[in-house]
């Protein structure tokens, strides 16, 4: 453990941890019962199109959600596409800036014009209040985030679009067996939305899902992610691939398997953080409602530059220079993204919690892959560098004055830029 900020990586030492740490490293699960599945496809010799590993993957995942239907798809962003779609939305539909930029892409791509909304900056989550401001005549839905898998003021949105006249779907990429005060993300709004992609905490490589209760849409959804067949040489819809193929959900089917495991080891690592940098002059570990049932999927500190007297991004600098691989989601927002800082080059005037909040967010590594050991390490790193914070600030200020010898020595040369 680090003690001195003559160590510290930033500054000219070795790095902390020999082997990258990520933010979003797979949870594997049980190696031996992904390879038996593989195998069942090989020797069945069905790969893909509503293969029975899929269909199992399915029940599970409805299951899971507490809903009638899960379509299982390529990808989380095919499935919010094909979401969008479905429900007919067009003109302009209301997100927040505040998420991954497929969100607003889903839309952007169908020319549904993205409207930003700006969140809670206690939930992270899109404020019901400013999508109320936002609505106009062409405005045909709203597209909630449940950011870290934190549910959004659920009961607030469906009031304000029923009123409204408006549909309402969820982007739950990061929501998967997580609830709000008892019920079960996954059966909000019109359809719901799930992302497998390889960092979420059950995967199937890459994945995703639509799910719902609602009959006629699902059945219309399962037509549109196949080419729109409805059956052998009849086409009822507009469609696409969004299929998702047997290996994929091999591996999710064996994630599944693991999941209490995968929630309990977040959980394990979020409330050892908790320990650790409670106290931590500046640094806020977001924590989850306790009326809501989390995933644990994300550990997400909040910097205040001027209490902890370095700002986010020093800390993320020297972090990467120690082979932790933390990030700034959803740094700069969506809206300072092209195309949209393009299309909206104000936009931000009406973000200012997102511009806020997009400065101060860092997601540090956890997963089960990321043992409490090295949990406490990251956290003493933290700890050392905002306790030292004055000295830390000195010394990068004068390093930056002097002349530089070569450009390969010295400090940062281990830290990413992104
Ligand atoms: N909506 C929301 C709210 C989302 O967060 C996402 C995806 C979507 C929609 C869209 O769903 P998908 O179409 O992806 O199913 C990553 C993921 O690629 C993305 O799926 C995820 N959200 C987003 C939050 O994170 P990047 O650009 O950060 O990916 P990358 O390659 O930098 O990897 C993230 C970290 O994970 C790195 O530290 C490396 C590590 N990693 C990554 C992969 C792929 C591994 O250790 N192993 C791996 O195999 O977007």
């Amino acid at each position: 453990m680090k003690t001195t900020v003559d160590e510290l990586a930033l500054l000219g030492g070795a790095p902390a941890f020999p082997e990258k740490l990520h933010v979003g490293r797979p949870n594997v699960g049980d190696r031996q019962a992904f390879l038996d599945r593989v195998a069942g496809i090989l020797d069945r010799r069905w790969f893909t199109n509503a293969g029975p590993l899929v269909a199992e993957f399915e029940a599970r995942i409805a299951g899971i959600c507490g809903v009638r239907h899960c379509i299982a798809m390529c990808n989380g962003t095919v499935a919010l596409e094909i979401a969008t779609r479905a429900l007919g939305l067009k003109g302009e539909v209301i997100v927040p800036a505040f998420t991954f930029v497929a969100t607003a892409n889903a839309l952007q791509w169908q020319e549904i014009t993205p409207v930003f909304c700006d969140v809670d900056p206690r939930t992270h989550n899109i404020d019901p209040g400013q999508v109320e401001r936002l609505v106009t005549p062409r405005t045909t839905g709203v597209v909630g985030v449940h950011v870290w898998g934190r549910p959004c003021a659920v009961d607030a949105l469906a009031e304000l679009c029923a009123r409204r006249n408006l549909t309402l779907l969820y982007d739950a990429a990061h929501g998967l067996g997580c609830s709000s005060r008892g019920r079960r993300l996954g059966g909000f709004g019109s359809v719901e939305v799930l992302s497998f992609h390889a960092t979420k905490i059950v995967s199937t490589f890459e994945g995703g899902a639509i799910v719902t209760n609602d009959d006629v849409l699902a059945t219309k959804i399962r037509f549109m992610k196949n080419f729109g067949f409805s059956n052998y040489d009849q086409v009822d819809h507009l469609g696409i691939n969004g299929k998702m193929p047997e290996i994929s959900a091999a591996m999710g089917l064996t994630g599944l398997d693991s999941f209490g495991d995968f929630v309990s080891a977040n959980r394990r690592n979020h409330e050892r953080y908790g320990r650790e940098l409670a106290g931590v002059p500046g640094l806020q570990l977001v924590a989850y409602d306790d009326a809501d049932t989390p995933n644990y999927g994300y550990v997400v500190v909040e910097v205040d530059e001027a209490v902890a007297g370095l700002g986010r991004d020093v800390l993320y600098r020297a972090l990467h220079a120690e082979n932790v691989l933390a990030r700034r989601y959803f740094y700069p927002g969506v809206h300072r993204m092209e195309p949209y800082r393009s299309l909206f080059p104000h936009a931000s005037l009406l973000l200012p919690e997102t511009e806020a909040l997009v400065r101060r967010v860092l997601v540090l590594p956890t997963g089960a892959s990321v043992s409490e050991s090295e949990v406490s390490g990251v956290s003493s790193l933290l700890r050392l560098l905002i306790g030292q914070a004055d000295e830390v600030r000195a010394r990068l200020q004068s390093r930056r004055a002097a002349p530089a010898v070569s450009p390969a020595s010295g400090a940062g040369q281990n830290s990413a830029r992104r």
